[in-house]
């Protein structure tokens, strides 16, 4: 049976994306099952997609196995879009999500609700022999006042689901997973998948 790596460190992502893989005709691992925790890499890409493939092709190469990597963020636009690709590192690489949330918050604080708009995107990159694969994935919603709820992870406390009026701490995994931009970009990815594995005795 085919093996597929989720390229990621973050436990987030890792519950989020092995959920959505489920049932698959394949063997999903993380770092987690790997001997050795692979290096980090650098993310030097100044987009969602440069930075998804430069993950998907190290973790590649360094492992041999078929890598899904995901990179995403949260484009405020009351901030010029950011976070962006740098909302893993917000404000510096030693803050937690409870201290990025509290400088983001304190930087939207005079702006009004019609301009607390916001994104969500995920881009996917699917790599591996005979496999070059890129998913994109948005959702809209606002900036709330205060955080919000306990589920999910990152600035979901603090983003407002556009249709829900919830934040996305306020929905369970199975209600974010549908909504979200990593599950919109993943549902195509999984679509791809199953027929890509098809070609692999199981
Ligand atoms: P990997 O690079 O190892 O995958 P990372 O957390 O560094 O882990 P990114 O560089 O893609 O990943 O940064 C994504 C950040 O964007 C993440 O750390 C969160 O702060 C935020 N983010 C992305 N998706 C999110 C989601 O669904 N809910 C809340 N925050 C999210």
């Amino acid at each position: 049976m085919t093996t597929l790596l989720i390229a990621t460190s973050n436990p987030g992502k890792v519950a989020e994306l092995a959920a959505m893989l489920e049932g698959l005709n394949c063997r999903v691992i993380g770092f987690a099952d790997l001997p050795e925790t692979p290096a980090i890499v650098e993310e030097t890409g100044l987009t969602f997609a440069e930075n998804a493939l430069l993950k998907a092709e190290h973790y590649h190469r360094l492992t041999g196995l078929p890598a899904l990597a995901d990179d995403s963020g949260l484009e405020v636009d009351a901030l010029d879009g950011r976070p962006g690709v740098y909302s893993a590192r917000y404000g510096g690489d030693q803050l937690s999500s409870a201290e990025q949330i509290h400088l983001l918050l304190g930087e939207m604080k005079d702006v009004p609700d019609h301009q607390r708009t916001a994104r969500f995107v995920c881009n996917i990159a699917l790599l591996g022999d005979g496999l070059n694969q890129m998913f994109e994935g948005r959702c809209e919603g606002l900036i709330a006042h205060e955080p919000r709820g306990d589920h999910g992870f990152g600035y979901d406390p603090i983003f407002i689901d556009a249709e829900l009026g919830r934040t996305f701490a306020e929905l369970t995994r199975e209600e974010k997973a549908p909504r979200s931009h990593r599950g919109i970009a993943l549902f195509q990815a999984r679509q791809f998948l199953a027929e890509w594995l098809k070609s692999f005795p199981s």
